[in-house]
């Protein structure tokens, strides 16, 4: 697979779901530029005579062989993306699929196993809030009633999101037929981080992922005047909400983990009002789960502290949580030796491939990220390189397939 060749392939996507002058994407599930998504994919895939189908829960599946085969060898990732998003962050996953699939077709081989490409809904939880939706309500790992009733911040819910495109949301739910024919799942991603290039190699192998989740942190107080309201009169929650963020950084840099708050929402949101109440969401992430644990008792601890001396109201809700993942090491190895030993990693970031980990031996593939931002417009892979995780990809599959 060349550099140029990849480019154009990836020209093809491109613009579609690109917002505005940062250049970020806007690609939420089952809206506008996600349908558009869609057919992009539907199209190449129809291309390439793959037979594409859509199961219950809106991922999107591609098949080269019979897709009622058992033992199928699976790879791709996801097209949704957070707010104002990188280009590569799911869709270097996909594109490399079809790609790799072409390969394959051009190095002549003739796969003994089917071999998918799947495009996950959902995976940011961008929308609805709940992280790898598609992947988790495939495999039974998300209840299907609370997911129809997840909404977005329009309150719309998932369930008339997706009526309004045309699926059933009556149809979401586990599928043990469609998962039980994955004999194995291979997703392709850009890495979120700067370890390849620290290691000055283009392709890397993941060992695991961190567990990590998002918490709904709730702050209530009393709304007031913000002229004539004494400081010493307040029940001010934007302060308990202030010191809730200054605890989670500073609990997170004591116990080397990560957090982050990226989100809140105030209300009246006036700039002469005190708030009523303010709304805002945690992101944890540690290398273990007693240090994820420890991190969000803390974050819980300090802010019902505050909370008591301002006189507020603190909580904090789970809204999808995601233990550690070790991928398989039989496969990650044999892919990493197939790859001429490529560099093993773990990564901060959550996947659906993650989700497969616990049901199919999975393994991810990373393409190295010169700029090692991720979730931002600065997301970046060389042609060079994403060419270079085609080939990686191509050699993985005709390894498990072929
Ligand atoms: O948030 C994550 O870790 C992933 O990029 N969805
Ligand atoms: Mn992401
Ligand atoms: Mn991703």
């Amino acid at each position: 697979m060349s550099p140029d060749r990849f480019a154009a392939l990836w020209r093809s996507l491109l613009p579609i779901g690109r917002a505005g002058r940062d250049g970020g994407y806007v690609r939420h599930s089952w809206a506008a530029a996600d349908l558009e998504c869609r057919e992009w994919f539907a199209e190449e895939a129809l291309d390439r005579n793959l037979t594409v189908d859509t199961d219950g829960n809106g991922n999107l599946f591609a098949w080269w062989g019979d897709p009622t085969a058992a033992d199928a060898v699976v790879t791709g990732s996801h097209l949704d993306s957070v707010p104002h998003g990188g280009a590569y962050d799911g869709p270097l996953g996909v594109v490399s699929g079809l790609l790799a699939i072409d390969e394959l077709r051009e190095r002549g081989v003739t796969p003994r196993r089917p071999i998918g490409l799947v495009v996950f809904t959902e995976e940011e939880g961008a929308r609805f809030g709940v992280a790898c939706l598609g992947s988790r309500l495939l495999t039974g790992a998300m209840d299907p009633a609370r997911a129809r009733k997840l909404t977005d911040r329009d309150g719309v819910s998932l369930a008339e999101a997706m009526a309004r495109a045309d699926a059933d949301p009556d149809r979401l739910g586990p599928d043990p037929a469609r998962l039980g024919r994955i004999g194995a799942f291979v997703e392709l991603h850009i890495e979120q981080g700067r370890a390849l290039v620290d290691l000055d190699a283009p392709v890397g192998v993941a060992s695991a992922i961190w567990p990590h989740g998002r918490w709904r942190m709730d702050f209530t107080g009393e709304a007031n005047h913000a002229g004539t309201t004494r400081m010493t009169d307040r029940r001010d929650p934007m302060v308990t909400f202030a010191a809730a963020v200054l605890a989670a950084n500073e609990e997170a840099r004591r116990q080397d983990a990560h957090a982050t708050v990226g989100r809140v929402e105030a209300t009246p949101n006036a700039t002469n009002a005190i708030a009523s109440t303010v709304a805002a969401w945690l992101d944890a992430r540690a290398a273990d789960e007693a240090t994820l644990e420890s991190l969000v008792d803390a974050v819980r601890r300090r802010a019902d502290e505050r909370a008591a001396h301002d006189g507020t109201g603190f909580a904090l809700t789970p809204e999808s949580e995601s233990p550690t993942v070790e991928f398989d090491t039989a496969l990650r190895d044999r892919i990493a030796a197939r790859l001429g030993q490529a560099p093993v990693l773990p990564t901060g970031a959550g996947h659906d491939a993650g989700v497969l980990a616990a049901h199919v031996p999975t393994a991810m593939l990373f393409v190295r990220n010169p700029t090692g931002v991720s979730h931002a417009p600065a997301e970046y892979a060389s042609d060079a390189d994403c060419a270079l995780g085609v080939n990686a990809l191509a050699d993985t599959l005709e390894e498990l397939a072929c």
